[in-house]
This record gives structure tokens, C-alpha cells and sequence, in this order.
């Protein structure tokens, strides 16, 4: 059924706690963790714990988790101290766009400067 776990996903086996990870924040909806591959100073991803493939799906089926998700990148970037300078929130969406794991999540990048366009 939409939304239920996947097996053979990575991040509902981290929503489950069948996977560790660095938890910065958690919420009913969703969750917060440390990206373990970070690509600036702050890089957390935020999840919906609902299983969908891309964040755009999410929105169609859970708008209002779709919404949990804006809010808490929000809050990260607060609590990381990142949002003064400047942060980034990236959906990347599909393969072509460098989606590797196919559970919806917001990476929030921030503590150095970014360039446009993005590459
Ligand atoms: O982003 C997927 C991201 O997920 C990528 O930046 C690495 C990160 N990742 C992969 N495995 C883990 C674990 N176990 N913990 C934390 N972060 C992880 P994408 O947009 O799909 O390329």
C-alpha cells in the first residue's frame, strides 16, 4: 500500500532503527539525520517516515508531510545555525538528477558558499 515500508529500503530501515544513524531531529512525520557522505560543513537529511519514491510523489499522496518536511529543513537550518549566511535544500529527483535512494528526503546544505548554477 503507498506510504507502507519498504524492505529493501534504506531509509525506512533507518526510520525503523533497523539502521543506525545520526539523529538530529524527529517528528511524528518525519525524520532527521546526518548525511554520512557530507558534502559542506552542515548536510542533514530530512525524510518523511512514509515511504515514497521522490519528493514529488510525497506531495501529490501527503501534502501536508510534504509540508512537515519544508518546515523542518527550516528548523534544521535554525538549530545548525546555517541560516543567517545562507542554505541550501535540494530535492534531487530521479537518476538523472542524482537520486540514489529512492525514499523522498531534503538534503539541507550549509556553512560554505554555493554556486549558481548548481552543477
Ligand atoms: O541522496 C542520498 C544521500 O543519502 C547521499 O547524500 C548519501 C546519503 N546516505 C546514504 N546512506 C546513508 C546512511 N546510511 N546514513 C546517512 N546518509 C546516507 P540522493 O539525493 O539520493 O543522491
Amino acid at each position: 500500500m503507498a506510504g507502507e515500508p519498504q524492505a529493501d529500503c534504506l531509509f525506512c530501515k533507518i526510520v525503523s532503527k533497523e539502521v543506525p544513524a545520526t539523529v538530529v531531529r524527529e517528528t511524528d512525520t518525519t525524520l532527521a539525520f546526518r548525511d554520512i557522505n557530507p558534502q559542506a560543513p552542515t548536510h542533514v537529511l530530512v525524510i518523511p517516515k512514509v515511504h515514497y519514491p521522490d519528493a514529488a510523489s510525497l506531495a501529490v499522496a501527503e501534502p501536508q508531510i510534504a509540508a512537515d518536511i519544508l518546515r523542518e529543513a527550516g528548523t534544521v537550518a535554525a538549530d545548525e545555525e546555517i541560516d543567517g549566511t545562507g542554505f541550501r535544500v535540494i530535492f534531487n529527483t530521479g537518476s538523472g538528477a542524482g537520486q540514489t535512494v529512492f525514499h523522498a528526503h531534503a538534503h539541507v546544505l550549509g556553512g560554505r558558499g554555493f554556486n549558481w548554477p548548481p552543477g
